[in-house]
């Protein structure tokens, strides 16, 4: 079955791409398995993340983004995460009906996640299924994320260039923005420009991030934009161009390309790691006998802990040693 659609998606079949993603985000061995069949054919598009709180105008950015690059004929993917908290109930409903201009154009495939309450999962997944899209050979992926919290930082992993999505909206003061935000912005959005506060909210914006001395040579660039009529997309385009060929001069490019895949298998070796470790039959007893120590108070839950991992630090040590033994070895073998 998951053979008959990998045969149909390396032959372009969109329809396989969908139902390969489904099988990813359903997770498990047979996810790993598809994203390890694809993984040769990955690597290739450029990633762009678009992040910034709720209703800020994200979809309706990529909306106009995605024509303004079809327009150079250039394919496009997008993963866009639906943030499903009380506040914007109808995001789902929404971000479909509004993306509806792309339809039809199989240059265009559209994906959105709901993001079932869990923060780290989401980005990951986000990133597997722009994964796929990436081996299915999307020149560009755009990846809508919301802004809250740590994700802003994760989503650096996966995006190549990360614009931030702002409104001038009353009582939004520039001073106010959240500074994970702001660290992450490469290229800033001041959205909804068609409201009259937002001249002065983005020579705040650029005071601020003036002030901020760039540590890898980027100045993050602002724009403001009309999303709704396209004012300003073109220009938008244009800085996120000029970064991606920043990154490129500077052999940036790669080194996020490695970053990400650094995190990544951090990220599967914790997890491979956790399994292994509390499916182990020793383990669990072990647990067993040290919380019933903690229970009747002759130890604290910090000296169980550590007694649990023990198994683990001795045979660290034991590696270490050996490897200390080795490059002893080395070292004396290359001084006669
Ligand atoms: N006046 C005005 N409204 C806009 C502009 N851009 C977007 N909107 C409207 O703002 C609302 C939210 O836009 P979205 O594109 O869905 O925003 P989003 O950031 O994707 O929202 P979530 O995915 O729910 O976080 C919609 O009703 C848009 O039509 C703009 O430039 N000006
Ligand atoms: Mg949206």
């Amino acid at each position: 079955m998951r053979d008959d659609y990998l045969d149909k998606f390396f032959s372009g079949d969109m329809l396989a791409a969908a139902r390969l993603m489904s099988i990813v985000e359903r997770g498990g061995d047979e996810a790993e398995g598809v994203l390890t069949a694809l993984f040769p054919r990955m690597g290739r598009s450029y990633r762009i993340g678009m992040t910034g709180l709720t209703g800020a105008g994200k979809s309706t950015l990529v909306n106009q983004l995605t024509k303004h690059y079809r327009s150079k004929g250039l394919t496009v993917g997008v993963v866009a995460e639906d943030p499903t908290s009380p506040f914007s109930g109808g995001a789902i409903l929404g971000d479909r009906v509004r993306m509806l201009d792309a339809h039809g154009d199989a240059g265009v495939f559209i994906r959105s996640i709901a993001s079932r309450g869990s923060e780290t999962g989401l980005s990951e997944k986000a990133t597997e299924l722009a994964d796929i899209l990436d081996a299915f050979g999307r020149d560009l992926i755009f990846l809508e994320t919301i802004g809250v919290g740590q994700l802003e930082t994760k989503i650096r992993y996966s995006a190549h260039t990360t614009v931030v999505v702002l409104t001038p909206d009353a009582g939004d003061d520039v001073q106010s923005l959240k500074s994970g935000l702001m660290e992450v912005g490469e290229v800033f959005v001041v959205n909804k420009a068609d409201r009259p506060i937002a001249q002065r909210y983005s020579d705040d914006l650029r005071s601020m991030l003036d002030l901020r001395s760039p540590g890898d040579g980027w100045q993050p660039p602002v724009v403001c934009t009309v999303a709704t009529t396209g004012d300003g997309i073109d220009e938008l385009a244009n800085k996120i161009d000029s970064h991606r060929t920043f990154l490129d001069a500077n052999g940036r490019l790669e080194e996020k390309r490695f970053e990400a895949l650094k995190n990544r298998m951090r990220r599967l070796t914790e997890e491979k790691l956790k399994e292994l470790f509390w499916e182990n039959e020793y383990i669990k007893k072990s647990l067993e006998t040290a919380l019933s120590e903690v229970v009747s108070g002759n130890k604290s839950p910090y000296q169980a802990a550590d007694e649990i991992v023990m198994p683990i630090k001795i045979e660290k040590d034991k590696i270490e040693k050996k490897d200390k033994v080795k490059g002893r070895g080395k070292r004396k073998g290359g001084a006669r």
